[in-house]
């Protein structure tokens, strides 16, 4: 007879830990981790106290542990033993890996194209403060490396709202529950920012529309009241429409523009002029009516809807030639109908400048050598071409990053990375596509075993997140990795001795707000109380919206409808529609060979190319597919499940066909972002996609893509 544990005994014997997700996502959940006696983490869980979290994980950090303790786990340092891209690699120790890397950094650096020509390359794999950007940066600043512009995914935006707002259009998360009017506006929120999506499903029980605008019946299209097929990069004009009615309908908030904005009869004439609905209806793709009956809904949510409209904007408008313009000019639409008054009303891209944390400590940017280049991250197909100006990178340091997979033009990309005369180091979790290019590969810890501090793009709540278990292996986190090629190059060590606790404690201190009239955001928010565990949320009123009261932080302190920043730099002061750079209406010559408009999004079960390796993931997202209308795949003898190949001047790559009438003729869609070993021909999506940049901000295209698919 086996008498069952008292349960009082069995959860004596696990330790509970409160951290933090790490990955890229608004959501920053809360993470409740329990550990054995033996130190092995036997569960991560939603932190059931968190606002926001509320208890709950996506699909993809529900199984962190297969992540944590996956099999292809790096545990230590790796020396390439075979050709480039092969894979084939022998364990090294970290003494040899760390002596071997400042050895070929000291040389470069004394060569004479100098310590420019190493690069270093990082995004978000995580976005802990520490992790993301600390002594890493201290570390390449002090060596004079070149600098990144780390573009890829959200300067466009950061620009576009900047000139518009002074600041991200932001307001409280939280609040949106008192929307009534909601527009996820190239947002695909129920995949990509699913807490957001439960707060929005809660206003829509209290009688909310949900609008969804986006060229792909997402699912989070489907799961909307409207759903708005745009034709791919021309939401500006879409906009610039609405205003036009708002102006001729009298549907304004006169009294707003009049305290709170600048340029509203400039901005008014423009667009009365050149924006009518039948215009936009030509350039959108959408139906006259549509325009017209979006724009009166917005206009008069009050009234039709008992509350605030709120804009959920998103990436998918960013990733086109004209990415800046168009997000720039959907934050003017708010100050034109006032929704900014009203908690849950506004638009919402992202939180995180309500954060004060102090960047110029962590990063030490007074470091950097005077006339030091910058190179686009965007552009590294041609930094590893030698195609961009200064001396040639004959080294490269990657880490929380896997351009291999994520960056565009990856054919290039790939060329490049399999050049001899380039030193590349890798450091990260696992074996990634772009470590098997690596000559040295160094194991990167998980979130569960190191330590971080985070803020977030999506709610309010500071979060610290201390290691739950031991590092697994050798592998070892980005702040000590940076401790010991600082002290390996002989840098100076009160630069990079101080131990994370307390840089996070430092970070802290004397950032200084940057959204009006946050100054004060971190008062009230000890570190003390944050290594306790769980959330504490920013010094920030209820329900805050940022802007009720005008206090935008533009130079005159107003909603800048027209811009005389812009004027001044020899641009339009007012918005305009910027079309897309691969556009069947303005590029008829490409459209003749590539006639489609292709939009590449993350697969949901995968996090940009994170997740691809765990099987339960991989298999739940099946394998890479094209989406067309049926009508596209008629013309080209194409049937539902075929394998095609879809193709450009840039690459080419497989996928099955899925035809039906989730999106419109002229426009496929194909989940990017698989490794490429999992996928038939070696490459993915971004085989396709252009390192052309947005109209500012230097950002990724991806959406902005023409293609041509073939039967095979
Ligand atoms: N599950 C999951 N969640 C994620 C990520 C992930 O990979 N997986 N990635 C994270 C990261 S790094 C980011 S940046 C965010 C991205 O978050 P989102 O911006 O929500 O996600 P995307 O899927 O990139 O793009 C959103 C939608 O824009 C649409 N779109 C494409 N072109 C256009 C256009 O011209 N106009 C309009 N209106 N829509 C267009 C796409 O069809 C897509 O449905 O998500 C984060 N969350
Ligand atoms: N076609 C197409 N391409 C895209 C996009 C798209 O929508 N379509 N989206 C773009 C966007 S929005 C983004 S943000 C980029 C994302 O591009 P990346 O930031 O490169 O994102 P990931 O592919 O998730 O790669 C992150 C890597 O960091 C590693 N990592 C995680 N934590 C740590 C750590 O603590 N230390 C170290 N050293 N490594 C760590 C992970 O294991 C992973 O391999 O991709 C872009 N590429
Ligand atoms: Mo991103």
């Amino acid at each position: 007879m086996t008498i069952p544990l008292p349960t009082a005994a069995l959860t004596t014997a696990l330790a509970t830990v409160r951290g933090v997700c790490p990955h890229d996502c608004p959501d920053t959940c809360g993470l409740v981790t329990q550990v054995n006696a033996a130190g092995r983490a036997v569960s991560v869980k939603g932190d059931p106290d968190h606002p926001f979290t509320r208890g709950f994980l996506c699909t993809k950090v529900a199984r962190y542990l297969d992540r944590v303790y996956h099999d292809g786990r790096l545990t230590t340092p790796l020396k390439r033993v075979g050709p480039k891209g092969r894979g084939d690699f022998a364990p090294i120790s970290w003494g040899e890996a760390v002596a071997t890397i400042a050895a070929k950094f000291t040389d470069i650096a004394a060569s004479p194209d100098g310590p420019q020509a190493i690069l270093p390359y990082s995004y978000a794999g995580t976005m802990g403060k520490l992790q993301y950007a600390s002594l890493d940066r201290r570390f390449f600043h002090r060596l004079g490396a070149s600098l990144l512009d780390r573009t890829i995914c959200a300067t466009a935006g950061a620009v576009g709202s900047d000139i518009t707002l002074g600041t991200r259009a932001a307001i409280d998360p939280e609040a949106v529950a008192k929307s009534r009017y909601i527009v996820n506006w190239g947002s695909n929120t129920s995949v990509t920012n699913s807490h957001l999506w439960a707060v929005m499903h809660h206003a829509r029980k209290a009688g909310a529309k949900i609008v969804t605008i986006d060229p792909h019946r997402s699912r989070t299209a489907a799961k909307s009241d409207w759903w708005i097929p745009v034709r791919p990069g021309t939401d500006g004009a879409l906009a610039l429409g609405v205003m036009h009615v708002l102006f001729r309908d009298g549907l304004q908030d006169d009294d707003y523009l009049e305290r709170y904005c600048v340029g509203t009869a400039e901005l008014r004439q423009r667009v009365l002029n050149d924006y009518a609905p039948h215009v936009v209806a030509r350039i959108t793709g959408l139906p006259v009516e549509t325009v017209e009956q979006f724009a009166r809904e917005y206009g008069n949510a009050q009234r039709l809807f008992g509350g605030p409209a709120l804009i959920r904007l998103n990436y998918g408008m960013q990733r086109h030639g004209g990415g800046a313009m168009a997000v720039r000019t959907v934050c003017c639409l708010p100050a034109i109908t006032g929704d900014w008054r009203h908690p849950g009303g506004g638009a919402l891209l992202s939180t995180s400048k309500m954060y004060p944390f102090n960047e110029r400590y962590l990063e030490r940017p007074d470091l950097i050598r005077p006339g030091t280049r910058t190179v686009n991250m965007v552009k590294l197909a041609e930094a590893l071409a030698g195609e961009l100006p200064g001396p040639p990178v004959k080294a490269l340091y990657v880490y929380n990053a896997n351009p291999a997979a994520v960056n565009p033009d990856q054919s290039k990309v790939l060329t490049g990375l399999e050049r001899d005369d380039l030193f590349t180091v890798v450091h990260d979790l696992f074996m990634t596509d772009t470590a098997r290019y690596a000559d040295i590969v160094l194991p990167a810890t998980s979130q569960l075993e190191q330590f971080d501090i985070h803020a977030s793009y999506g709610h309010l709540y500071v979060q610290v997140n201390p290691p739950a278990i031991a590092p697994l292996g050798e592998s070892k986190p980005n702040t000590e990795v940076f401790r010991l090629l600082a002290r390996a190059m002989g840098f100076e060590p009160q630069l990079f001795d101080t131990p994370d606790e307390e840089l996070a404690r430092q970070s802290m201190v004397g950032g200084g707000g940057r959204v009006y009239p946050s100054e004060s955001a971190f008062d009230g928010v000890s570190f003390d109380r944050l290594m306790e565990g769980g959330p504490v949320r920013l010094n920030l009123p209820v329900d805050y919206a940022p802007f009720a009261d005008g206090n935008f932080g533009t130079p005159s302190g107003q909603c800048e409808l027209f811009s005389r920043r812009e004027l001044d730099a020899g641009r339009d002061p007012l918005p305009h529609y910027v079309p897309p750079h691969e556009d069947p209406q303005t590029r008829p010559d490409l459209a003749t060979l590539y006639p489609l408009q292709m939009v590449t999004p993350p697969v949901p079960s995968f996090l940009n190319s994170s997740f691809v390796n765990v099987e339960a993931l991989r298999k739940a997202a099946g394998e890479p597919v094209v989406e067309m209308h049926a009508d596209d795949a008629a013309a080209r003898g194409i049937v539902a499940g075929q394998s095609v190949r879809v193709f450009n001047g840039r690459g080419r790559f497989r996928a099955k066909a899925v035809v039906g009438d989730s999106v419109r003729p002229g426009v496929v869609v194909s989940f990017g972002i698989w490794w490429n070993r999992y996928t038939e021909d070696g490459v993915n999506v971004n085989t396709t996609t252009s390192t052309a940049v947005t109209d500012q901000g230097g950002g990724g295209t991806f959406f902005d893509n023409l293609v041509e698919v073939a039967a095979l």
